[in-house]
């Protein structure tokens, strides 16, 4: 399937003013989950992450906790953002916070080139920021305040009041760019994910494309302008570049050259940043266009937007410390049509941990292993003479091969979880038909019964493989059960239906042990 290409994918940097909730957790597990595939499909793959820790928000909030920027944004990362990788098990290759020399001097270099080449200009402007957006909006964009923001205009993300700003600063040429960008959302119809994010990006740009303030000068915890000091650069501006200074943008060409460009993913609040904007830049600069830019839906709690600021934001860990990280990733992956909002639920989240990963698949892999263990003392036997059956299970195993794997280049994580949950309910279905525990009762079935348990243990061993993106610690304890040489992360994901099982299995314990209660 692969040729061995490059694969770039990142998650935005988050904005270090609070601890991460699992709406960041998801976008994570998401992007973990693709550069895991392609890692084990073979691909030269490279995932970032990071964060952001410029701008007014981020000062504010330190301002407001009696310490500086810098020591807020330390304080944080080491305490809340680079546990959360920990948390979900997070296989990210490179960790960018933009306060970090190799990021600051790159945006400058960017900056500069994009000035003496005239892309930039002074000017002024006067509307209403949301400091929570970091972010001037369109009057359009804003809602009527109610209650105690009563007779104000607040921003219909953060239902807090929008400051009217006038600022002499300086713009980015940003509106000589709309004819360039509609025909690269015309010509590359992938460009933008999914096909509402893209129609909704189209119609914007269709709408009118003004320049961009890309400085600040009222204060200054920001890159600075390099030519002009009394600015910082806008953090937005700053933010989006991230992606190409993790990358060797202006000191390591042989890097660059090697990843750019990213598949970016990210959420739909900030798809236009990243769908317009971003590729703006990068056009001005001489660069090549991201690869694409995939905008997810909301995590949705009691039907709004999951956010810390309406106090509807849940800590991963509260999560992962009752269900674990595996049933964290495959809880939001499977649960939620990648692209679409999904609402989350204490009860849909015990509900499926219980069917699907404990009594689905848990429960097949340790019945299928008690059942070598107790019939063939633990080694795994030959198979005699397939049957219909059996060859249906062969089939199942290399149709969830093939099919997850371009499931998986489109971005169809939900998909592609599902169809390998076929062999796990084949699995099942097949246990149940083929009753190994009567075959095992009688003498003249001997090769009958052995051809079942290999036939099962070959699917549970395309299953570790296949799965082990998203379950990476149950699937490696299944697949060290089964005898599996070396890391199941080191198999070839699209050879996984090949494995064949030899030699011995080792006793399971429970990989989903059922949980009583909701966690709630
Ligand atoms: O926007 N549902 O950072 P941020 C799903 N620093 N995803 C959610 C979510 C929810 N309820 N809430 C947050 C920023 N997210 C900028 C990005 S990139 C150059 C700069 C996820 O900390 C989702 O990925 O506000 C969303 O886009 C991101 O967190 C916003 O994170």
């Amino acid at each position: 399937m692969s040729d061995g290409s490059s694969f770039f994918v990142t998650t935005p940097i988050f904005y270090v003013n609070d601890v991460p909730h699992i709406g960041h957790a998801y976008t994570e597990v998401a992007a973990d989950v693709l550069a895991r595939w392609h890692r084990q499909r073979g691909d030269d793959t490279w995932f970032l992450t990071g964060t952001d820790e410029h701008g007014q928000k981020i000062l504010r909030t330190a301002t407001a906790n009696g310490v500086t920027p810098q020591e807020w944004a330390d304080k944080l990362v080491e305490e809340a953002w680079k546990p959360l990788l920990e948390t979900i098990d997070l296989s990210n290759d490179d960790f960018i916070r933009t306060t970090e020399k190799r990021h600051e001097e790159n945006v400058q270099k960017f900056l500069q080139h994009l000035y003496d080449t005239g892309y930039i200009y002074t000017g002024e402007y006067e509307g209403f920021y949301c400091v929570g957006c970091e972010e001037y909006k369109q009057p359009g964009d804003l809602l009527d305040g109610e209650g105690d923001y009563a007779g104000q205009k607040v921003c219909a993300i953060h239902s807090k009041p929008v400051e009217l700003l006038h600022e002499k600063n300086y713009f980015f040429k940003m509106s000589a760019f709309a004819e360039q960008l509609l025909a690269l959302y015309e010509e590359r119809p992938d460009f933008v994910q999914p096909e509402s994010a893209r129609n909704e990006v189209m119609s914007f740009v269709r709408s009118g494309l003004d320049d961009l303030s890309i400085s600040r000068s009222s204060f200054d915890w920001g890159v600075k302008v390099p030519w002009d000091e009394s600015h910082v650069v806008y953090v937005w501006f700053d933010a989006l570049l991230n992606y190409v200074t993790a990358v060797g943008y202006g000191q390591d060409d042989a890097e660059f050259e090697r990843r750019w460009p990213a598949t970016h993913l990210v959420g739909k609040d900030i798809l236009r940043f990243h769908a317009v904007i971003w590729p703006a830049m990068l056009m001005a600069a001489g660069l090549q266009v991201p690869h694409r830019v995939f905008g997810h839906g909301w995590l949705l709690v009691g039907g709004e937007k999951m956010s810390k600021s309406k106090l509807t934001g849940i800590a991963p860990t509260q999560i992962t410390d009752t269900f674990g990280s595996d049933a964290f990733r495959y809880y939001f992956l499977r649960a939620i049509h990648f692209g679409q909002d999904g609402s989350f639920s204490w009860e849909d989240l015990h509900a499926r941990y219980t069917s699907e990963l404990a009594n689905g698949f848990g429960n097949l892999a340790s019945r299928v292993i008690a059942m070598v263990n107790r019939y063939c003392d633990g080694v795994i036997p030959a198979a005699g003479d397939m049957t219909d059956a059996d060859a249906a299970i062969r089939a199942i195993e290399r149709t969830a091969t093939a099919t997850a794997s371009i499931a998986i280049d489109r971005l169809a994580i939900h998909e592609a979880i599902g169809t390998v949950w076929e062999l796990v309910d084949a699995l099942n279905g097949y246990i149940t038909e083929q009753e190994p525990w009567a075959l095992a009762k009688d003498p003249e079935k001997r090769e009958r019964l052995e051809t079942v348990l290999n036939t099962a243990v070959r699917g549970l061993g395309t299953l570790a493989v296949l799965l082990s993106p998203v379950l990476t610690k149950a699937t490696a304890t299944l697949w060290t059960a089964l005898g599996g040489d070396g890391a199941v992360q080191d198999v070839r994901i699209d050879q996984a239906w090949e494995w064949t099982g030899s030699g011995t299995v080792t006793p399971l314990e429970a990989l989903f042990p059922r949980i009583e209660t909701s966690a709630e």
